[in-house]
Protein backbone atom coordinates (compact mmCIF):
# COMPACT_ATOMS: atom_id res chain seq x y z
CA UNK A 1 0.00 0.00 0.00
CA UNK A 2 1.17 3.56 -0.75
CA UNK A 3 0.01 6.05 2.08
CA UNK A 4 0.82 9.66 1.31
CA UNK A 5 1.41 11.03 4.91
CA UNK A 6 3.11 14.17 4.14
CA UNK A 7 4.65 16.49 1.17
CA UNK A 8 7.71 18.71 0.60
CA UNK A 9 7.94 21.67 -2.25
CA UNK A 10 11.01 23.32 -3.07
CA UNK A 11 12.18 25.27 -5.61
CA UNK A 12 15.82 25.36 -6.73
CA UNK A 13 17.81 27.84 -9.29
CA UNK A 14 20.78 26.54 -10.67
CA UNK A 15 22.85 28.23 -13.38
CA UNK A 16 23.24 26.07 -16.44
CA UNK A 17 27.57 25.93 -17.58
CA UNK A 18 26.29 26.36 -21.23
CA UNK A 19 23.85 28.79 -22.73
CA UNK A 20 21.47 26.87 -24.34
CA UNK A 21 19.90 28.56 -27.27
CA UNK A 22 16.58 26.83 -28.96
CA UNK A 23 13.94 28.46 -31.86
CA UNK A 24 11.72 29.44 -28.95
CA UNK A 25 14.54 31.51 -26.52
CA UNK A 26 18.11 31.34 -25.17
CA UNK A 27 18.17 29.63 -21.31
CA UNK A 28 21.47 30.54 -18.70
CA UNK A 29 19.39 28.93 -15.79
CA UNK A 30 16.94 26.04 -14.79
CA UNK A 31 14.45 26.46 -12.06
CA UNK A 32 13.63 23.32 -10.47
CA UNK A 33 10.17 22.50 -8.82
CA UNK A 34 10.87 19.52 -6.48
CA UNK A 35 8.18 17.57 -5.00
CA UNK A 36 8.95 14.93 -2.00
CA UNK A 37 6.36 12.25 -0.95
CA UNK A 38 6.36 10.34 2.45
CA UNK A 39 4.87 7.42 3.66
CA UNK A 40 5.83 4.63 5.59
CA UNK A 41 9.20 6.19 6.66
CA UNK A 42 10.83 6.93 3.00
CA UNK A 43 10.48 9.16 0.50
CA UNK A 44 9.74 9.31 -3.51
CA UNK A 45 11.28 12.75 -5.31
CA UNK A 46 10.14 14.13 -8.47
CA UNK A 47 10.96 17.65 -10.75
CA UNK A 48 9.05 19.76 -12.42
CA UNK A 49 9.87 20.22 -15.96
CA UNK A 50 7.57 23.17 -16.90
CA UNK A 51 9.41 26.43 -17.40
CA UNK A 52 8.61 29.60 -15.96
CA UNK A 53 7.10 30.88 -19.33
CA UNK A 54 5.01 28.71 -21.45
CA UNK A 55 7.73 28.48 -23.99
CA UNK A 56 7.92 25.20 -24.76
CA UNK A 57 4.20 23.74 -23.79
CA UNK A 58 1.77 25.77 -21.97
CA UNK A 59 2.59 24.83 -18.02
CA UNK A 60 4.69 26.99 -16.16
CA UNK A 61 6.65 26.66 -13.03
CA UNK A 62 3.92 28.96 -10.85
CA UNK A 63 0.69 27.38 -12.43
CA UNK A 64 2.31 23.84 -11.43
CA UNK A 65 3.06 25.25 -7.81
CA UNK A 66 -0.52 26.57 -7.31
CA UNK A 67 -2.05 23.40 -8.74
CA UNK A 68 0.06 21.07 -6.23
CA UNK A 69 -0.97 23.04 -3.31
CA UNK A 70 -4.52 23.92 -4.00
CA UNK A 71 -5.93 20.92 -6.17
CA UNK A 72 -3.96 17.98 -6.23
CA UNK A 73 -1.64 17.41 -3.35
CA UNK A 74 -4.67 17.60 -1.32
CA UNK A 75 -6.13 14.94 -3.71
CA UNK A 76 -3.66 12.33 -2.60
CA UNK A 77 -2.38 13.71 1.12
CA UNK A 78 -3.36 11.62 4.08
CA UNK A 79 -4.82 8.76 1.54
CA UNK A 80 -3.83 5.24 0.78
CA UNK A 81 -3.62 3.92 -2.34
CA UNK A 82 -3.10 0.26 -3.50
CA UNK A 83 -0.50 1.90 -6.20
CA UNK A 84 1.08 4.48 -8.20
CA UNK A 85 -1.63 4.19 -10.77
CA UNK A 86 -4.37 4.15 -8.30
CA UNK A 87 -2.80 7.64 -7.03
CA UNK A 88 -2.82 9.15 -10.48
CA UNK A 89 -6.48 8.26 -10.58
CA UNK A 90 -7.31 10.39 -8.06
CA UNK A 91 -5.97 13.29 -10.26
CA UNK A 92 -7.45 11.90 -13.85
CA UNK A 93 -10.78 13.80 -13.97
CA UNK A 94 -8.51 16.59 -14.03
CA UNK A 95 -7.83 18.20 -17.46
CA UNK A 96 -4.00 18.63 -19.01
CA UNK A 97 -2.01 20.12 -16.52
CA UNK A 98 0.38 16.82 -17.05
CA UNK A 99 3.95 18.26 -16.14
CA UNK A 100 2.22 19.23 -12.68
CA UNK A 101 0.19 15.95 -12.19
CA UNK A 102 3.62 14.12 -13.11
CA UNK A 103 5.26 15.69 -10.29
CA UNK A 104 2.54 14.19 -7.87
CA UNK A 105 2.89 10.68 -9.87
CA UNK A 106 6.36 10.40 -10.55
CA UNK A 107 7.45 11.23 -6.96
CA UNK A 108 4.82 8.27 -6.38
CA UNK A 109 6.36 6.13 -8.58
CA UNK A 110 10.26 6.29 -6.56
CA UNK A 111 8.22 6.41 -3.15
CA UNK A 112 6.26 2.81 -4.12
CA UNK A 113 9.84 1.13 -5.67
CA UNK A 114 11.63 2.10 -2.55
CA UNK A 115 8.62 0.29 -0.33
CA UNK A 116 9.33 -2.60 -2.34
CA UNK A 117 13.14 -2.57 -2.25
CA UNK A 118 12.96 -2.46 -6.05
CA UNK A 119 14.74 -0.35 -9.00
CA UNK A 120 11.63 1.86 -10.46
CA UNK A 121 13.14 0.47 -14.18
CA UNK A 122 12.59 -2.80 -12.96
CA UNK A 123 9.36 -1.98 -11.65
CA UNK A 124 8.41 -0.21 -15.34
CA UNK A 125 9.19 -3.83 -16.93
CA UNK A 126 12.88 -2.35 -17.77
CA UNK A 127 15.81 -4.57 -18.16
CA UNK A 128 18.91 -2.66 -19.23
CA UNK A 129 21.57 -2.08 -16.50
CA UNK A 130 23.12 0.89 -18.72
CA UNK A 131 21.10 3.17 -21.59
CA UNK A 132 22.24 5.19 -25.04
CA UNK A 133 22.92 8.42 -24.95
CA UNK A 134 23.54 11.31 -27.12
CA UNK A 135 23.46 15.55 -26.22
CA UNK A 136 21.08 18.12 -27.69
CA UNK A 137 23.58 20.96 -28.44
CA UNK A 138 21.99 24.88 -28.53
CA UNK A 139 21.99 27.25 -31.51
CA UNK A 140 26.10 28.28 -31.79
CA UNK A 141 26.64 31.34 -33.32
CA UNK A 142 28.29 30.26 -36.69
CA UNK A 143 29.26 27.20 -38.42
CA UNK A 144 33.01 26.92 -36.87
CA UNK A 145 31.46 26.96 -33.21
CA UNK A 146 28.81 24.41 -34.14
CA UNK A 147 31.49 21.94 -35.60
CA UNK A 148 33.90 22.48 -32.95
CA UNK A 149 30.58 21.75 -30.27
CA UNK A 150 30.08 18.57 -32.29
CA UNK A 151 33.51 17.66 -32.27
CA UNK A 152 33.54 17.59 -28.18
CA UNK A 153 30.76 15.35 -28.03
CA UNK A 154 31.55 13.20 -30.29
CA UNK A 155 35.33 12.51 -28.77
CA UNK A 156 33.05 12.35 -25.40
CA UNK A 157 31.45 9.54 -27.35
CA UNK A 158 27.79 10.14 -27.28
CA UNK A 159 26.11 7.98 -29.33
CA UNK A 160 23.98 10.83 -31.11
CA UNK A 161 23.92 14.76 -32.16
CA UNK A 162 21.10 16.74 -31.94
CA UNK A 163 21.80 20.42 -33.44
CA UNK A 164 18.67 22.82 -32.61
CA UNK A 165 17.24 24.59 -35.84
CA UNK A 166 15.49 27.39 -36.08
CA UNK A 167 14.54 29.37 -40.03
CA UNK A 168 17.63 30.91 -40.58
CA UNK A 169 19.86 28.75 -38.95
CA UNK A 170 19.00 25.18 -39.92
CA UNK A 171 21.20 23.84 -42.95
CA UNK A 172 24.28 25.89 -42.59
CA UNK A 173 24.78 24.29 -39.01
CA UNK A 174 23.69 20.58 -40.70
CA UNK A 175 25.91 21.07 -43.89
CA UNK A 176 28.98 21.87 -41.66
CA UNK A 177 28.36 19.27 -39.46
CA UNK A 178 27.97 16.48 -41.92
CA UNK A 179 31.23 17.34 -44.15
CA UNK A 180 33.13 17.09 -40.80
CA UNK A 181 31.63 13.75 -39.33
CA UNK A 182 30.05 12.02 -42.02
CA UNK A 183 29.44 8.88 -39.93
CA UNK A 184 27.84 10.20 -36.82
CA UNK A 185 24.23 9.76 -36.08
CA UNK A 186 23.13 12.94 -36.44
CA UNK A 187 19.44 15.10 -35.72
CA UNK A 188 17.63 18.12 -35.53
CA UNK A 189 15.03 19.66 -32.97
CA UNK A 190 13.02 22.79 -34.53
CA UNK A 191 10.81 22.84 -31.39
CA UNK A 192 8.13 23.89 -33.82
CA UNK A 193 9.47 27.16 -35.71
CA UNK A 194 8.33 26.02 -39.23
CA UNK A 195 5.28 26.07 -40.79
CA UNK A 196 4.06 23.88 -43.81
CA UNK A 197 4.96 27.01 -46.39
CA UNK A 198 8.56 25.61 -45.23
CA UNK A 199 8.44 22.32 -47.01
CA UNK A 200 11.31 23.56 -49.63
CA UNK A 201 13.79 24.18 -46.77
CA UNK A 202 12.55 21.08 -44.41
CA UNK A 203 12.98 18.91 -47.63
CA UNK A 204 16.46 20.09 -48.19
CA UNK A 205 17.71 18.50 -45.21
CA UNK A 206 16.64 15.13 -46.82
CA UNK A 207 20.75 15.16 -48.06
CA UNK A 208 22.08 14.84 -44.77
CA UNK A 209 20.89 11.72 -43.80
CA UNK A 210 19.71 12.92 -40.61
CA UNK A 211 17.99 9.97 -38.09
CA UNK A 212 15.03 12.26 -37.71
CA UNK A 213 13.48 15.83 -37.62
CA UNK A 214 12.13 16.72 -34.31
CA UNK A 215 8.79 18.79 -34.06
CA UNK A 216 9.41 21.17 -36.77
CA UNK A 217 5.57 22.48 -36.72
CA UNK A 218 3.55 23.74 -34.43
CA UNK A 219 3.88 22.54 -30.82
CA UNK A 220 -0.12 21.15 -30.64
CA UNK A 221 -0.55 19.96 -34.30
CA UNK A 222 -0.28 16.33 -35.52
CA UNK A 223 -2.29 16.95 -39.16
CA UNK A 224 0.16 19.21 -40.87
CA UNK A 225 3.01 16.87 -39.51
CA UNK A 226 1.31 14.03 -41.21
CA UNK A 227 1.56 16.38 -44.72
CA UNK A 228 4.99 17.30 -43.91
CA UNK A 229 5.90 13.94 -43.49
CA UNK A 230 4.29 13.02 -46.93
CA UNK A 231 6.89 15.31 -48.20
CA UNK A 232 10.18 14.66 -46.88
CA UNK A 233 11.86 11.65 -46.48
CA UNK A 234 13.27 12.15 -42.95
CA UNK A 235 11.33 10.74 -40.52
CA UNK A 236 10.23 13.06 -38.38
CA UNK A 237 10.10 13.04 -34.51
CA UNK A 238 7.15 14.41 -32.69
CA UNK A 239 8.07 15.82 -28.84
CA UNK A 240 6.01 18.71 -28.08
CA UNK A 241 2.96 17.38 -30.05
CA UNK A 242 2.60 13.72 -27.83
CA UNK A 243 1.04 14.87 -24.83
CA UNK A 244 -0.45 11.36 -24.15
CA UNK A 245 -0.34 8.14 -25.82
CA UNK A 246 -3.68 8.67 -27.26
CA UNK A 247 -1.88 11.54 -29.07
CA UNK A 248 0.59 9.14 -30.19
CA UNK A 249 -2.09 6.86 -31.66
CA UNK A 250 -3.36 9.48 -33.36
CA UNK A 251 -0.13 10.87 -34.90
CA UNK A 252 1.26 7.60 -35.69
CA UNK A 253 -1.79 6.24 -37.37
CA UNK A 254 -2.26 9.43 -39.41
CA UNK A 255 1.47 9.20 -40.76
CA UNK A 256 2.89 12.31 -38.71
CA UNK A 257 6.02 10.76 -38.00
CA UNK A 258 7.60 7.50 -37.51
CA UNK A 259 9.47 8.33 -34.25
CA UNK A 260 8.69 10.09 -30.90
CA UNK A 261 10.16 11.57 -28.15
CA UNK A 262 9.08 10.32 -24.89
CA UNK A 263 9.03 13.42 -21.90
CA UNK A 264 7.99 11.33 -18.84
CA UNK A 265 6.36 14.31 -17.10
CA UNK A 266 5.38 15.82 -20.50
CA UNK A 267 2.70 12.85 -20.99
CA UNK A 268 1.68 12.99 -17.40
CA UNK A 269 3.86 10.45 -15.56
CA UNK A 270 5.71 6.93 -15.80
CA UNK A 271 2.11 4.58 -16.70
CA UNK A 272 1.20 7.09 -19.45
CA UNK A 273 5.18 7.17 -20.55
CA UNK A 274 5.29 3.29 -20.45
CA UNK A 275 1.42 3.51 -22.56
CA UNK A 276 3.32 5.59 -25.18
CA UNK A 277 5.73 3.38 -25.48
CA UNK A 278 3.47 0.13 -25.87
CA UNK A 279 1.49 2.62 -28.63
CA UNK A 280 4.66 3.44 -30.21
CA UNK A 281 6.04 -0.57 -30.51
CA UNK A 282 2.67 -1.48 -31.96
CA UNK A 283 3.18 0.68 -34.79
CA UNK A 284 6.95 -0.66 -35.13
CA UNK A 285 7.82 3.41 -34.05
CA UNK A 286 10.99 3.57 -32.13
CA UNK A 287 11.03 5.70 -28.96
CA UNK A 288 13.90 7.59 -27.22
CA UNK A 289 13.56 9.74 -23.77
CA UNK A 290 14.13 13.13 -24.40
CA UNK A 291 15.05 15.52 -21.75
CA UNK A 292 14.63 19.01 -20.31
CA UNK A 293 17.37 20.18 -19.01
CA UNK A 294 16.42 18.00 -15.65
CA UNK A 295 18.59 18.15 -12.29
CA UNK A 296 19.27 15.04 -11.39
CA UNK A 297 15.94 14.27 -9.90
CA UNK A 298 14.69 13.97 -13.22
CA UNK A 299 17.79 13.05 -15.43
CA UNK A 300 17.48 9.51 -12.63
CA UNK A 301 13.53 9.20 -13.69
CA UNK A 302 14.51 9.45 -17.01
CA UNK A 303 17.25 6.88 -16.73
CA UNK A 304 15.16 4.26 -15.06
CA UNK A 305 12.20 5.03 -18.05
CA UNK A 306 14.51 4.48 -20.91
CA UNK A 307 15.17 0.88 -19.70
CA UNK A 308 11.85 -0.13 -21.27
CA UNK A 309 13.07 -2.40 -24.72
CA UNK A 310 11.05 -0.12 -27.09
CA UNK A 311 13.72 2.92 -26.20
CA UNK A 312 16.15 1.90 -29.33
CA UNK A 313 17.47 5.14 -29.70
CA UNK A 314 19.75 7.16 -27.51
CA UNK A 315 18.44 9.90 -25.51
CA UNK A 316 18.66 12.96 -24.37
CA UNK A 317 19.93 12.15 -20.97
CA UNK A 318 23.74 13.12 -20.83
CA UNK A 319 26.10 13.44 -18.17
CA UNK A 320 24.62 15.83 -15.43
CA UNK A 321 28.34 17.42 -14.95
CA UNK A 322 27.48 18.99 -18.47
CA UNK A 323 24.98 21.25 -17.56
CA UNK A 324 25.50 21.81 -13.18
CA UNK A 325 28.58 23.02 -11.44
CA UNK A 326 26.87 21.43 -8.28
CA UNK A 327 23.52 19.01 -8.82
CA UNK A 328 20.66 18.26 -6.20
CA UNK A 329 21.30 14.78 -5.80
CA UNK A 330 24.71 12.89 -4.13
CA UNK A 331 25.57 10.73 -6.78
CA UNK A 332 26.85 11.54 -10.35
CA UNK A 333 25.33 10.64 -13.02
CA UNK A 334 27.99 10.75 -15.68
CA UNK A 335 27.85 8.70 -19.17
CA UNK A 336 31.24 7.19 -20.10
CA UNK A 337 31.59 6.42 -24.00
CA UNK A 338 28.02 7.45 -24.45
CA UNK A 339 26.57 4.90 -22.15
CA UNK A 340 24.85 5.67 -18.93
CA UNK A 341 24.79 3.67 -16.03
CA UNK A 342 21.04 3.04 -14.41
CA UNK A 343 21.20 4.02 -10.37
CA UNK A 344 21.34 1.24 -8.48
CA UNK A 345 18.89 0.73 -5.42
CA UNK A 346 15.62 1.23 -4.84
CA UNK A 347 13.27 3.45 -6.57
CA UNK A 348 15.64 5.86 -8.80
CA UNK A 349 18.53 5.32 -6.58
CA UNK A 350 19.49 8.58 -6.25
CA UNK A 351 19.24 10.52 -2.97
CA UNK A 352 18.52 14.79 -2.61
CA UNK A 353 21.57 16.41 -0.93
CA UNK A 354 19.45 17.95 1.43
CA UNK A 355 22.57 20.42 2.55
CA UNK A 356 23.13 21.72 -0.95
CA UNK A 357 19.37 22.17 -1.70
CA UNK A 358 18.37 23.20 1.71
CA UNK A 359 21.09 26.45 1.45
CA UNK A 360 19.81 27.34 -2.03
CA UNK A 361 16.37 26.72 -2.15
CA UNK A 362 14.31 29.79 -3.02
CA UNK A 363 11.22 28.43 -1.76
CA UNK A 364 9.79 25.61 1.26
CA UNK A 365 7.05 23.97 1.99
CA UNK A 366 5.44 21.59 4.09
CA UNK A 367 1.71 19.93 3.25
CA UNK A 368 0.10 17.51 5.56
CA UNK A 369 -3.36 16.35 5.37
CA UNK A 370 -6.07 18.74 7.03
O1 LIG B 1 12.82 20.01 -27.31
O2 LIG B 1 13.92 18.43 -26.46
C1 LIG B 1 13.55 19.60 -26.42
C2 LIG B 1 15.27 21.40 -23.53
C3 LIG B 1 14.26 22.23 -23.09
C4 LIG B 1 13.07 22.22 -23.76
C5 LIG B 1 12.88 21.39 -24.88
C6 LIG B 1 13.88 20.54 -25.30
C7 LIG B 1 15.11 20.58 -24.64
C8 LIG B 1 16.26 19.80 -25.06
C9 LIG B 1 17.32 19.53 -24.02
O3 LIG B 1 16.45 19.44 -26.20
C10 LIG B 1 17.59 18.10 -23.78
C11 LIG B 1 18.44 17.94 -22.54
O4 LIG B 1 19.65 18.04 -22.66
O5 LIG B 1 17.89 17.74 -21.44
MG1 LIG C 1 12.45 18.46 -28.68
Amino acid sequence: MLTIEAAEILLVRLPLKFRFETSFGVQTEKLVPLLVLHGGGLQGVSEGTMEWAPMYREETVAGGLHLLREVFLPRVLGKTFANPEALNAALGSFRGNRMARAMVEMAAWDLWARTLDTPLGALLGGHKTEVEVGVSLGIQPDEAATVEMVRRHVEQGYRRIKLKIKPGWDLQPVRATREAFPGIRLTVDANSAYTLADTGRLRALDDFDLTYIEQPLAWDDLVDHATLQGRVRTPLCLDESVASAQDARKGLAIGAGGVINIKVARVGGHAEARRVHDVAQAFGAPVWCGGMLESGVGRAHNIHLSTLPGFTLPGDTSSASRYWETDVIEEPLEAVDGLMTVPQGPGTGVTLNRDFVGRVSELYEEHRAP
